[in-house]
């Protein structure tokens, strides 16, 4: 029984690495144009799988991503915005 308890923690630890924690990124994003653009470029980061905040400011043309790096990376987030039509770059990038 101890030892079925111990394989049971074993795999919840498995299923939640340690390195799971919430990863953020400033994307620098090029070719916004007017005030939707950022909308698309929201959208096309909030399909990434992984990403659960991303919050796009016109004025300063850049992209504030949470994201799981269990999930996804910065080059698939930065993926997402070139495929929408906006190619972006890291600006800064930060691990918490
Ligand atoms: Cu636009």
């Amino acid at each position: 029984m101890k030892k079925m308890i111990g394989a049971v923690f074993a795999s919840l630890l498995l299923a939640t690495p340690a390195w799971a924690a919430p990863s953020s990124v400033t994307l620098s994003v090029t070719n916004m144009t007017c005030v939707t653009c950022p909308v698309t470029v929201r959208m096309a980061l909030g399909k990434v799988d992984g990403v659960s905040k991303a919050a796009v400011d016109f004025e300063k043309k850049e992209a504030v991503v949470t994201f799981d790096d269990a999930k996804t990376t910065v080059a698939a987030l930065i993926k997402a915005t070139t495929d929408a039509g906006y190619p972006s770059s890291v600006k800064r990038g930060q691990k918490r």
